[in-house]
């Protein structure tokens, strides 16, 4: 069954979609409250970020009981009446799969952290210290070493993000079978897939070697040891022999540092593995030396490049996910476009762009109307781990705040986290109370109850691309031609399938350019399928586009 590929996923992160007691926190009789508003917006599943108990050193992907609720959240029965309710109105739910590491608040890590013959010592990663020592200079993906020492035991354990998610070892097969046994107890209650948490992490290179480091620093990524490692085929073969193949279910790999040929391997239907891929490259293209946090502007033909090559890559033998957005990245309309001036033309011209495209849809809450990054004064105000400890880093490195809070403007992950704004009332209508981080100012003036009402705002738009999908089969199975590559401002391509065509003409810029379809492109219009202008007819070889104009042309 193929359904995941002809549906769009909208991602909720429950903490600041919709609080229902006024706690400041939201929660799942929120999200219970605002079904109707995804039902109407037309999408198929619903992925919610983890909801399990948890400390929130990482905001519940640092998971201390794999089957129960956070007390914040709700309970276990508030859960099934949101599943039930979902379900009621014929859509999916996804839920988040966060196993490469736990909380260290997880039983399984209290216990295995008492002794070294405790039966649950290798359910982590332990390993003695080297000349008084960390055991490898690996570097953990929120700053510092990747290990921490335990008194307790006088060892070290791995955990490749904070302190606090010491990662599971899955050379353990005791572990390996806990894991399948939890999936299938969520599974058993009726969800519809996982979205799992950076899955391509959990094989290590055997005795964790150090990693290069010519510039002699303390830490360095120990990455290419941990990503894509040599059993993880075998691990997800495993899973979807004991686990996935059992149930009708959607499954998406969240994988950084995955590459087109990786990615043909986790996705390709005949080796069952997973169905698609949730990768990265297109989010590092606006990096400087070194990551995220030194910026670049976006050469718009790197991201075509980047694209295309997944999307001819893929087609045919394995399957993408197709996003500009999440809860670890920055607004796309205000990383792509231009969240001033053309705010709702560029975030209807991005969507245009990626909608048009194969694979499956994912819109990340608060996309479909157009929410941007926010500017807080203080780094007080942030909440995000990853956020604080690299401004504690830069600072200690003696970097000027300005410019460290430049960063932190462009690209943390508290962009995608502020609460979404429902309405024009106090704190955007998300809660009656204290909201747990700072809503984003604008909402007077962008907001759902707004876009609702505007048939020219964002939300209307998504809607109609939403609904092309279901009514154009083109749309999920054609294949790609990109058009103009070296073009500077513009990204065009065309699908094609079974005798039919689809022109996608999008521009990047905020000037008026020159379109003009190359000579040797064989396409007849027929009709303009959807657009952020209004268009005149007239020549479709050649023409003018506005600021941030999209086309999509169908024909043959
Ligand atoms: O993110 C995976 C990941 O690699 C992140 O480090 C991401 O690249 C980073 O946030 C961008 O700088 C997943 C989750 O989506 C993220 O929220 C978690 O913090 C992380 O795993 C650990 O569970
Ligand atoms: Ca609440």
């Amino acid at each position: 069954m193929t359904w995941w590929k002809e549906s769009v996923v909208y991602q909720i992160y429950p903490r600041s979609f919709k609080d229902s007691n006024g706690d400041g926190i939201g929660d799942i009789k929120g999200i219970i409250e605002k079904l109707d508003y995804l039902k109407d917006l037309g999408v198929d599943v619903i992925w919610l970020s983890p909801i399990y108990p948890s400390p929130n050193d990482d905001n519940g992907y640092d998971i201390s009981d794999y089957q129960d609720i956070m007390e914040e959240f709700g309970t276990i029965r508030d859960w099934e009446k949101l599943l039930d309710e979902i379900h009621g109105r014929g859509m999916k739910l996804v839920m988040d799969l966060v196993v490469n590491h736990s909380s260290d608040e997880h039983e399984w890590f209290q216990e295995s952290r008492k002794s070294k013959d405790n039966p649950y010592r290798d359910y982590y990663i332990w390993h003695q210290g080297k000349d008084g020592k960390e055991p490898n200079n690996w570097k953990s993906n929120f700053s510092g070493s990747a290990w921490q020492y335990d008194e307790e035991t006088q060892e070290y354990y791995l955990h490749l993000f904070s302190k606090k998610q010491p990662d599971l070892n899955w050379e353990n097969p005791k572990l390996r079978r806990e894991v399948y046994n939890m999936m299938m107890w969520w599974l058993d209650k009726g969800i519809d897939g996982f979205r799992m948490d950076v899955i391509n992490f959990i094989s290590k290179v055997p005795g964790l070697p150090d990693a290069p480091n010519p510039e002699g620093k303390k830490y360095v990524s120990g990455s290419k040891y941990y990503r894509n490692g040599p059993r993880i085929h075998e691990f997800l073969q495993e899973m979807n022999r004991e686990v996935l193949s059992k149930y009708d279910v959607m499954t998406v790999g969240e994988m950084p540092s995955v590459d087109v040929e990786e990615a043909k391997k986790y996705t390709n239907e005949a080796r069952n593995e997973l169905n698609m891929v949730f990768q990265f490259e297109h989010m590092g293209l606006d990096n400087g030396e070194g990551g995220k946090w030194n910026l670049k502007p976006l050469d718009l033909r790197d991201l075509k490049e980047n694209l295309t090559k997944w999307q001819t890559g893929l087609h045919g033998v394995g399957w993408n996910s197709l996003y500009w957005n999440n809860h670890d990245q920055p607004r796309i309309v205000s990383r792509f476009g231009n969240d001033k001036e053309y705010r709702v033309e560029s975030a209807k011209m991005l969507a245009t762009c990626l909608h048009m495209m194969q694979g499956t849809p994912y819109i990340y809450q608060g996309e479909e109307i157009g929410m941007t990054n926010v500017r807080f004064d203080s780094i007080d105000d942030y909440k995000d781990i990853e956020t604080l400890n690299i401004y504690k880093e830069k600072m200690e490195e003696g970097q000027d705040p300005t410019q460290i809070m430049e960063s932190i403007y462009a690209k943390g992950r508290d962009n995608g986290r502020t609460p979404f704004q429902w309405d024009a009332t106090k704190n955007a209508g998300f809660t009656t109370g204290e909201p747990w981080i700072k809503v984003n100012d604008n909402y007077p003036e962008i907001n759902a109850e707004q876009a609702v009402a505007d048939p020219e705002s964002i939300y209307h738009y998504y809607r109609e691309l939403i609904a092309l999908r279901k009514t154009h089969p083109i749309i999920v199975y054609g294949d790609y031609t990109l058009l103009l590559p070296e073009h500077e401002e513009i990204f065009a391509y065309v699908r094609a399938y079974e005798g039919e065509k689809l022109l996608v003409v999008t521009n990047f810029s905020q000037d008026n350019v020159e379109f003009q379809l190359p000579d040797d492109a064989d396409f007849t219009a027929k009709e303009l399928l959807i657009g952020n202008y209004s268009v005149s007819e007239g020549d479709i070889r050649r023409f003018t586009m506005k600021p941030f104009e999209a086309r999509v042309y169908i024909g043959k």
